[in-house]
């Protein structure tokens, strides 16, 4: 068995690049949840909001998307009933195919009693692998995250804000992509 005489197969290297064409797993919460579900497996829910949040010295003031108070982002009301270390999380829908793929997304995580922001890779198989974290508080702002995903069957890509002890720990999210390729294609 010889491959010599096979053609080399040419190199495009576009493909290699993230696409920034939208898929059905981008979501700026204008609307709704997009392709995003609540976890029923948790302790409550995120909550779709615009302006600020009801607590002061913690959450965002706008969302991302507009930078006005018109515009909605999701978040974790942390004042009572919820109690430290519960969690809420929002997953994605199914993706399928085992190309790398980038998720980029924007999270605002201000005030004393911030805890934790994870994100997770869910395959059916595993209770999920953890792939992006950050705990305690920054500055009153938004920032991004970008990081590279690859499944390597059908997967979920899943949110999970933990709460913190106190009232200043609202932790936000909005303008979620996933695009096709490495993010450092970009
Ligand atoms: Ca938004
Ligand atoms: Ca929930």
């Amino acid at each position: 068995m010889t491959s010599s005489t096979l053609a080399p197969v040419p190199t495009v290297a576009t493909t290699m690049a993230s696409s920034s064409a939208p898929s059905i797993y981008d979501c700026n919460f204008e609307q709704n949840l997009c392709n995003w579900s609540q976890s029923i497996s948790d302790e409550f829910d995120w909550t779709r909001n615009k302006g600020r949040t009801s607590s002061s010295d913690t959450g965002p003031i706008t969302d991302h998307t507009t930078g006005t108070d018109a515009g909605f982002y999701i978040y974790i009301e942390v004042s009572a009933p919820r109690k430290p270390n519960q969690k809420a999380q929002i997953v994605s829908a199914n993706i399928v195919t085992t190309t790398t793929k980038c998720l980029r997304f924007w999270y605002h995580m201000y005030g004393l009693n911030i805890k934790t922001l994870n994100v997770y890779l869910k395959s059916s198989a595993t209770p999920g692998k953890l792939f992006w974290t950050h705990k305690g508080s920054l500055s009153n702002k938004w920032y991004q995250a970008q990081v590279d995903i690859q499944g390597n069957s059908t997967y979920k890509i899943m949110f999970e804000a933990v709460v913190g002890h106190g009232v200043r720990g609202d932790i936000a999210v909005d303008d979620i992509t996933v695009r096709e390729g490495s993010c450092a294609g970009l």
